[in-house]
């Protein structure tokens, strides 16, 4: 697809932050299209016939991030696809599709590749809260969602490899000035106004 016409936000923040949640309301108001990175890889590891379905399920259980070749490739057929339904985020004035990537670039190779390779972002939303509150929600969800990663083993490992591995990609949008934090401690609404403005302040 031609660069010039879509418009980029990535949703980072740790697991549990609330990226889902939020994306869901703001698309809800704002009319974006959501893509889920963790979604389309959960998607493709069911998908009869994936040839990645088995390394997805490891790569997810442990936590780790898994190659980022698939992953990409699956964000731009999503994207394609969006594409070819119609301009998602319909109604902003410059008439480009708008997308919130959630749980992605991970990792600074992500970042780059994607930035290098299919487009830039204009903004990081960069969600915040503590561990302790994000081991709360996440066993709570765990409770009835069915994700092999919600579970304390897996939890901590992703807990691990968000800090070591995702946070110098936040640090990097920081320095770029594409960065904006916004603590997730609050209740969702609380949450949701702040996003809102800030999208809205950026794309004005
Ligand atoms: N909740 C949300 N907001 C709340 C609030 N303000 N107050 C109280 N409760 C709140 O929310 C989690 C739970 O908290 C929900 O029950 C919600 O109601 C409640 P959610 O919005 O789902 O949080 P989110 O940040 O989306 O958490 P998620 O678990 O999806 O984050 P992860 O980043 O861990 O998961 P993701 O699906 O992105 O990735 C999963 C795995 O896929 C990764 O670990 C990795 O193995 C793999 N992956 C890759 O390899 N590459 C990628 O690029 C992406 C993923
Ligand atoms: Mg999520």
């Amino acid at each position: 697809f031609d660069k010039s016409k879509v418009t980029v936000i990535f949703v980072l923040g740790g697991p549990g932050a609330g990226k889902g949640t939020q994306c869901a309301n703001l698309v809800n108001d704002l009319g974006f299209c959501h893509l889920s990175a963790g979604d389309l890889l959960r998607a493709e590891q069911n998908r009869e016939g994936s040839e990645y379905g088995e390394m997805i399920r490891t790569y997810i259980k442990e936590g780790q991030i898994v190659p980022m070749e698939v992953t990409i490739k699956l964000l731009e057929n999503a994207m394609n696809a969006a594409l070819a339904e119609g301009l998602p985020g319909e109604g902003w004035a410059d008439g480009k599709g708008r997308f919130l990537i959630d749980g992605f670039p991970r990792k600074m190779d992500q970042a780059q590749k994607f930035d290098n390779e299919v487009c830039e972002c204009s903004l990081v939303l960069f969600f915040t809260t503590t561990e302790e509150e994000m081991l709360k929600r996440l066993l709570k969800r765990g409770e009835t969602s069915g994700r092999e990663d919600d579970n304390e083993e897996s939890i901590k490992k992703r807990f691990r490899v968000y800090k070591e591995q995702t946070m110098p990609v936040i640090e990097h949008y920081t320095k770029l000035h594409k960065a904006a934090t916004i603590d997730a401690t609050a209740t969702i609404e609380e949450v949701h106004q702040k996003a809102k403005a800030v999208v809205e302040e950026v794309f004005s």
